[in-house]
């Protein structure tokens, strides 16, 4: 039976600091209802979709923080999302500021969750590589503060069996490392799903970074045809609380092609048919991993007993 899934990756324009839940999520559910109405089976919403992204600005404040952070999902405001997919049939992917009780104490986490047709979670991914600071830096109006906001995500690389396939999700900064792509795909994972928050310009640094919208589509496309999945990027795009972020959302197949790409830095929608069983046939015939991929070769030179001396050949075994 074919396996054909019609994915929709539903780019966000800027969301404004006064912005609320219910302002972004009305937004978010004309989306998936567009998403609906065009035949799609999932949409998959950004990086901390329901907010303006947070840690580009310092807060000391406790509750001031956690006030753009969910305690529960769904939640209140959220629960529009799970409803509305139910009576549409859709699955989506939402990426959100996660603030939650372990082990005794407050943590918090810029998680991601996949979410059925049916409304129930299927499965939920909490960021590992947390770019930026862990502390204000004096001087800047543009920050980097995930690692002051976030713990970091304590749940691994996951896939789930979901949509007719294997679905894994990663977030942001977490698609720039190969080994991401690299352990989804080992766990099977068919289709990589993210979303991510992209600065392009800073208020304090005038001028566009060169290479950031080479950057984005380069690890993208190299983690899909590397590992043989398609992979799904959704931009929050434009300029938002002064910080300009780029768009190319975009849907990219198991061979590294983009198949379709977002043309605006406003909420638009992108949508392809994404054939699960290309995955196999790349996997199997034109990189045939069970033939060529050879794992043994590839051990850390950490793992290997004994130091190395001087002369010594670093490749040796
Ligand atoms: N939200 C992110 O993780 N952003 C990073 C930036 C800060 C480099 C990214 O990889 O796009």
């Amino acid at each position: 039976m074919p396996r054909t899934l019609t994915v929709a990756a539903a780019q966000s324009g800027p969301v404004s600091r006064s912005e609320t839940r219910g302002d972004v999520v009305e937004r978010l559910l004309s989306q998936m209802r567009e998403a609906s109405r065009l035949g799609c089976d999932l949409v998959v919403f950004t990086e901390v979709a329901l907010t303006a992204f947070f840690p580009h600005w310092y807060m000391e404040d406790r509750d001031e923080i956690d006030a753009w952070f969910e305690r529960e999902m769904p939640g209140p405001e959220t629960r529009k999302l799970f409803d509305e997919a139910v009576r549409l049939g859709i699955g989506f992917h939402l990426g959100y500021a996660e603030l939650t009780r372990e082990e005794g104490r407050d943590r918090r986490y810029n998680t991601s969750i996949l979410v059925g047709r049916d409304g129930r979670i299927i499965g939920k991914y909490r960021k590992i590589h947390l770019p930026g600071n862990a502390e204000f830096q004096p001087g800047d109006r543009y920050q980097n503060l995930e690692k002051y906001y976030f713990d970091r995500g304590n749940l691994g690389f996951r896939t789930w069996r979901a949509f007719g396939g294997v679905v894994g999700l990663c977030t942001c900064y977490d698609r720039r490392w190969p080994e991401t792509y690299r352990v989804l795909a080992l766990r099977g994972a068919e289709l990589i799903l993210l979303g991510y928050n992209t600065p392009d310009s800073w208020p304090d640094r005038p001028g566009k970074a060169p290479l950031a919208r080479f950057h984005n589509l380069l690890c993208m496309q190299a983690g899909a045809y590397q590992n043989g999945a398609w992979v799904v990027g959704v931009a929050k795009a434009g300029v938002e609380a002064g910080v300009s972020q780029i768009g190319q959302s975009c849907i990219i197949s198991p061979e590294g092609e983009i198949v379709a790409m977002a043309t605006s830095l406003e909420d638009e929608l992108v949508v392809a048919e994404c054939d699960l069983d290309q995955t196999a046939r790349y996997r199997k015939h034109a990189l045939n991993f069970d033939q060529n991929r050879s794992i043994r070769d590839y051990r850390p030179i950490t793992e290997r007993a004994g130091a190395v001396s001087p002369g010594e050949s670093l490749d040796t075994p």
